[in-house]
């Protein structure tokens, strides 16, 4: 009998790497996607077929009891959230209601439709914020600078609360920024990414950024949905720090995406204070040393370099199909 997996946030970046993965190791796939006028289907359009789509949100409780309900789920990824730092400031009462009270949302519908599954949150290096360890590990005390990673603690916190309260399986991925072709394009690695392909292209001339000398821990999304999947297959639940243990400014970044297509990052790239955050994390680097030794997990697959690359080739490959021929 195949194992049925329960994933939220699957139209987003990790959950359409991790619901191939789930279909790859034969499991049956439910999705829990929410309604949209227009729908955007561009990080699945490709599996559409194999998965069952679950109509829901996380603001609606009795939407995911019934989807707990049609899934019968053995294991649930609950990667929904609003998940943009910068929107987070915009609209701080909606993150906190998606990206903190969602969890519980989830947690009591899975608690009363299934509570023998194993769950999965989506926690985040954000929790960290301001630098009070390097670098940062699981038990490094939290933080948060910002509305997002202010909610992102209390799902954190929940997850454990839930955990320690019943007998239930709930674990924390602690994960550390991750990228992809498939990262929404306000975030600054795909805003990049999207600008050197136009560059390049001649259809932008310049790429207005923020912060330049921000530093993050920057891993590649495919290589990261493994670890939420091992963390599921364990004896007990646990919390576990996801990076590759390695920093990079942003700068950096620019240097090598627009030197991979022969460009100087400095001849296009102008700093706009319009893109600095009210409240800034300055520098985030991971150990993930527990992951490694408990779930045998590899990191660095895929190189800061590779990553970079990878990105930029996509981008131009996307945007060129759409010149006039
Ligand atoms: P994305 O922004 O790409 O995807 C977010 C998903 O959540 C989308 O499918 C979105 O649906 C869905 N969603 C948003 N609000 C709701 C809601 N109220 N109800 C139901 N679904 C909702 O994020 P990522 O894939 O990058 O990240 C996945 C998770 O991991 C998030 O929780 C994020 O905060 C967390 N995280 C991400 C990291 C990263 O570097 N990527 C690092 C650490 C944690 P729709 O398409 O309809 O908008
Ligand atoms: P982050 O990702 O906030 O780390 O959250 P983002 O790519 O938005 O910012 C990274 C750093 O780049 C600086 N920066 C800019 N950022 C954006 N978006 N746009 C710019 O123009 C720009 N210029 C400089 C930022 O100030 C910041 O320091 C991501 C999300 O996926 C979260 O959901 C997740 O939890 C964390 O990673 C780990």
């Amino acid at each position: 009998m195949a194992k049925h997996a329960l994933v939220t946030g699957i139209t987003g970046q990790d959950g359409s790497y991790l619901a191939e993965l789930l279909l790859e190791k034969g499991y049956k796939v439910f999705g829990l996607k929410r309604r949209t006028s227009t729908p955007n289907y561009v990080n699945i359009q490709h599996f559409m077929n194999e998965v069952e789509f679950i109509d829901g949100d996380l603001l609606d409780v009795n939407s995911l009891i019934r989807a707990v309900k049609i899934s019968n789920p053995d294991e649930v990824y609950n990667l929904a959230a609003q998940s943009f730092v910068g929107t987070s400031w915009d609209q701080a009462v909606l993150t906190g209601q998606a990206t903190g009270i969602g969890v519980t949302n989830m947690l009591d519908a899975v608690r009363l439709v299934k509570p023998e599954a194993k769950f999965y949150q989506a926690s985040s290096s954000e929790m960290f914020g301001k630098v009070v360890e390097v670098p940062q590990k699981e038990t490094t005390s939290f933080y948060p600078r910002s509305p997002y990673g202010v909610a992102k603690v209390y799902g954190h916190w929940i997850t454990v609360n839930y955990r320690e309260s019943y007998d239930f399986f709930g674990c924390s991925g602690i994960l550390f920024n991750h990228e992809s072709p498939r990262r929404g394009i306000e975030f600054v690695t795909r805003k990049i990414s999207d600008a050197v392909a136009r560059i390049k292209l001649g259809l932008m001339d310049e790429l207005r950024l923020g912060n330049l000398d921000a530093k993050r821990d920057w891993g590649y999304a495919k290589d990261y949905v493994e670890c939420m999947w091992l963390m599921l297959q364990q004896d007990k639940p646990d919390d576990y720090v996801i990076a590759t243990g390695e920093t990079h400014s942003v700068r950096e970044f620019c240097e090598i995406a627009f030197r991979h297509v022969g460009l100087n990052y400095e001849d296009y790239v102008k700093v706009d204070p319009k893109f600095y955050r009210a409240a800034e994390v300055d520098l985030l680097l991971g150990d993930p040393t527990k992951a490694i030794s408990q779930l045998g997990w590899v990191p660095q697959k895929t190189s800061f370099k590779q990553l970079v690359q990878l990105m930029v080739d996509s981008d131009l490959a996307r945007v060129e199909k759409t010149l006039p021929r």
